[in-house]
């Protein structure tokens, strides 16, 4: 079969030897390429949820844009948010190209039906906490997905390299504000500690179940969308921030953690699965409020919606008379 033959000529066999060749010589699958049902769902799941996720992530950290510690900090921190957003519109716009409308994706969120990071169920009840989403949070993000900028879907893998630069930046705000509370005072020092011990586990539980528990990872990493596992990434992330965390004289709240020399790996303790799942289930601290705050925002920008789309359709009506 001719390298150029559009898909639609192609019968569904020879269409998907094409679409394996593709996957094989890592080479990236376009939207107007034919790809299998399957495929199309995992990434409409897994880009709707990281969407999401992105999108929900902005009110943790929202909550302290009023009561961030100097102008400085309150203008990095908007910044931050804002490039949340920013990501959130990156991936929309990638699943769209699969065929998914945002409204239904929109939908999906604020009805509870879709996923999105367990880890933005946790309140942030102190400035430590931007601290800590910033080193923790945006740092297992990295480790997740600066592998998925090679993921074989090219709107994906293309959005995700913008994404992961925006990140690394995100992570060094994160440990700056924790070194600098950590060298303050006793009580800032004590502040950084508490909501390390916080965030630490529910970080290594951003990468998903362990490996022999996750039904999606095999095929995902069959066609490419996933390059490592979940385990892998978060052995990665463990062995990158054991080190971190001596620089800032923070104390990570896992007494199994401990360098294995035969495994060239920090070991580190087991984590809780039942409270992953019971998050997972919307019975987290704070899924309800997550839920509620985006349902009302979505509602609170129905007017915006409906202004944007009268001015669409009256600059069509205005093209077409033209
Ligand atoms: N939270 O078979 P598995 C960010 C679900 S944004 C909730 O291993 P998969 C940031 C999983 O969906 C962070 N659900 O799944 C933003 C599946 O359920 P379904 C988000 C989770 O897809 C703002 C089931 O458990 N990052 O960092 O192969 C500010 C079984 O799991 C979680 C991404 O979305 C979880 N933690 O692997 C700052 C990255 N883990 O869908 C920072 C892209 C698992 O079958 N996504 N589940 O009902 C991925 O890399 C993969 O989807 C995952 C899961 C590694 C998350």
């Amino acid at each position: 079969m001719a390298k150029n033959t559009p898909s639609f000529a192609l019968s569904e066999q020879e269409a998907l030897a094409r679409f394996d060749e593709i996957i094989a010589a890592d080479e990236r699958i376009e939207p107007s390429d034919w790809m299998p049902d399957a495929y199309r769902k995992t990434l409409i799941r897994q880009i709707s949820q990281h969407a999401h996720s992105e999108i929900i992530g902005m009110q943790p950290e929202g909550n302290w844009i009023t009561r961030a510690p100097s102008l400085k900090r309150k203008a990095i921190l908007m910044a931050k948010v804002q490039d949340e957003a920013g990501h959130g519109l990156y991936l929309y716009s990638a699943a769209q190209t699969l065929g998914i409308g945002r409204d239904q994706m929109t939908e999906d969120l604020i009805s509870g039906k879709a996923k999105y990071s367990s880890i933005f169920n946790y309140h942030t009840p102190t400035w430590a906490d931007i601290g800590s989403i910033g080193w923790l949070v945006d740092g297992a993000a990295i480790c997740n997905q600066v592998p998925l900028c090679r993921a074989s879907y090219g709107p994906y893998g293309r959005a995700m390299v913008r994404i992961c630069k925006e990140e690394s930046f995100h992570q060094r705000q994160g440990f700056e504000i924790l070194l600098h509370l950590s060298r303050g005072s006793k009580a800032q020092h004590d502040m950084a500690q508490e909501s390390v011990n916080r965030w630490y586990a529910p970080a290594l539980m951003m990468f998903g179940p362990p490996d022999a528990q996750s039904p999606n990872s095999a095929q995902s990493m069959a066609w490419k969308i996933k390059r490592f596992s979940n385990d892998d990434l978060r052995q990665r992330f463990v062995d990158m921030i054991v080190p971190q965390s001596e620089v800032l004289g923070l104390t990570l709240p896992d007494r199994a953690i401990r360098w294995n020399e035969k495994r060239g790996h920090f070991d580190y303790g087991d984590l809780d699965w039942d409270e992953f799942n019971e998050v997972l289930k919307g019975r987290g601290p704070a899924n309800s409020i997550r839920l509620e705050r985006r349902k009302q925002a979505h509602d609170d920008g129905a007017w915006v919606r409906e202004a944007a789309a009268a001015y669409a359709a009256r600059e069509n009506k205005e093209a077409m008379a033209s």
